[in-house]
């Protein structure tokens, strides 16, 4: 063993030292493509350098390098950073794990740096670990392969070069893909705060504090978009800015029509405020949410497409593929289905769909609610499939009567006497027209509810209850504005949304 690895040559210790540190930037800096850019391991060490550097000395790197003094800030980084590298590769051949230990150390350090920038979170450690870990793997598969100590020209010691030149490589490549993220991110949040929402022709109606109750625990009308719920499929977010967004009206139309941002945004905007559902949502779940929705109606945008008449599905597809099919009889009949660019008063969020996304009430937003939405297909269900039909969720699915206690929380302890039981009720398209609450095996007893918003919000209701002592299950359910009973047979979300009723355990002492 130790023969063995002596024979480790210098240059071949040094160069897997140095594609090595180059992993761990490299890495380091794709991962900071995701978590933050200013925590990218070299950003940070380039930081902390120039918030080090004395103020002499940093005057006098200007004076000498004028505005390349970043350039030369790079490179003096870099030499550094291959000096120490030979020294690590050099030790390893001597004592391979302690030099694959330094090398790991210098990693966290810089991990440590990291959460000392201004305005750094405990995420910003991330890149420097996830790259430290890459790195410091590929160092000790490196200096440990017995490829590394043969000297001579064999296939062995091609094997190491190439192993060397793969790990170099990983690295550029991952250093490469993160700038390119990188940036691509950062111009899409600059695309978004440099959007203005478009005048609103039609606001919405105001949520009267009679709608909102305000309690303590119970889910407001309006859901802030920092705590909407996100259910996408997109592993990284679009980054699709105005200027490139286009939308395509085509299929079953006798007009085809292409729309960019600025033609869409001429048009007379419209607000509303609609409760958006997954068909993923649990009995008593939180994949659900209201906003304000400023947008576009897409009745009429698909009327001057003028859709052929046997034309039923809307198949909506975004930037990255996803498709949804919608009931065109859904879009055509509400004028609350949108064609949205804007969320509670701002731009979408990127996560939410930025630039547009559709919003249609009353639908699961697996067969609607389409983010980064680029092209509207004019089609039939019996001809086309979307997304998650083809994956065996129903083709239709109109959201199912749902309700939820909010409070008192789950398992909690209350004191005897008066406490208020409270929550949220939906049947988009349908509407709220009562809800029960039952205490163990007692009688359904009317809860009281909030004034209604439309049908196609969801609405508040609340129940005083005179708690005697014990473990005692709180049931609701809704009846919807048909007079449909809410079901109480359990039901999982697959295929087309959960049911049954909700309860909650709590214990009175
Ligand atoms: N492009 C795209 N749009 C999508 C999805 C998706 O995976 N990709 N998921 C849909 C589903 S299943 C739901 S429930 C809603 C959720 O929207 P939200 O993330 O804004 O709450 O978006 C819909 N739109
Ligand atoms: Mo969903």
């Amino acid at each position: 063993m130790v023969r063995r690895l002596r024979a480790l040559s210098r240059t071949a210790a040094a160069v897997a030292a140095t594609a090595a540190a180059a992993a761990i930037l490299g890495v380091g800096h794709l991962v900071a493509a995701f978590v933050d850019p200013n925590a990218s391991p070299f950003f940070v060490l380039g930081a902390t350098v120039v918030d080090r550097t004395p103020k002499w000395l940093k005057d006098s790197a200007i004076r000498w390098f004028g505005t390349n003094d970043k350039l030369a800030l790079a490179i003096t980084m870099a030499v550094v950073m291959v000096g120490a590298a030979v020294l690590i590769g050099l030790l390893a051949r001597r004592a391979p794990w302690l030099a694959a230990g330094v090398l790991g150390a210098l990693g966290v350090a810089v991990a440590g740096l990291a959460l000392l920038r201004p305005g750094a979170g405990p995420l910003f450690a991330v890149p420097a670990l996830v790259g430290t870990a890459v790195g410091t793997a590929a160092f000790c598969l490196l200096v440990t392969a017995p490829a590394a100590h043969r000297r001579g020209d064999g296939p062995t010691r091609r094997g190491f070069l190439f192993a060397v030149a793969a790990v170099a490589a990983g690295a550029a490549t991952a250093g490469a893909a993160g700038r390119f993220i990188g940036t691509r991110l950062r111009d899409i949040a600059a695309d978004r705060a440099a959007f203005v929402l478009p005048r609103v022709a039609e606001t919405a109606a105001p949520v009267l504090p009679e709608m909102d109750l305000g309690l303590p625990g119970l889910t407001r009308m309006v859901t802030p978009a920092a705590d909407f719920y996100r259910i996408d499929t997109a592993l990284q977010l679009p980054a699709l800015t105005r200027a490139r967004w286009r939308l395509r009206i085509h299929g079953m139309v006798r007009r085809e029509i292409v729309l960019d941002f600025d033609a869409l945004t001429a048009r007379r905007a419209v607000e509303s405020l609609i409760t958006l559902t997954c068909v993923s949502n649990e009995v008593g779940g939180d994949l659900a949410g209201t906003a304000v929705w400023t947008g576009y109606r897409l009745a009429d945008l698909l009327a001057e497409a003028e859709p052929e008449p046997g034309a039923d599905m809307v198949l909506s597809r975004s930037v990255d593929g996803f498709t949804a099919g919608t009931p065109l009889d859904a879009i055509l009949g509400n004028p609350d289905a949108l064609l949205a660019v804007g969320m509670n008063g701002a731009p979408l969020p990127v996560a939410h769909g930025y630039p547009a996304r559709l919003i249609v009430p009353g639908l699961y937003g697996y067969v609607s609610a389409t983010k980064w939405v680029v092209d509207l297909e004019l089609t039939r269900f019996d001809r086309a499939r979307a997304y998650w039909t083809e994956r065996g969720w129903a083709a239709r699915a109109p959201i199912k009567t749902a309700s939820r206690i909010d409070v008192p929380a789950a398992f909690a302890t209350l004191a005897p006497g008066p406490v208020t039981v409270a929550g949220v009720a939906w049947a988009q398209g349908r509407g709220i027209a009562a809800v029960e609450v039952r205490v163990d095996d007692g009688p359904w007893q009317q809860a009281t509810l909030a004034a209604a918003y439309s049908q196609d919000t969801w609405r508040q209701w609340t129940w005083s209850w005179d708690a005697s002592p014990g473990t005692h299950t709180l049931r609701v359910r809704a009846i919807d504005g048909t007079g449909t009973v809410q079901t109480d047979t359990r039901t999982t979300p697959f295929p087309d949304g959960a049911t049954g009723w909700h309860n909650r355990v709590v214990t009175v002492r």
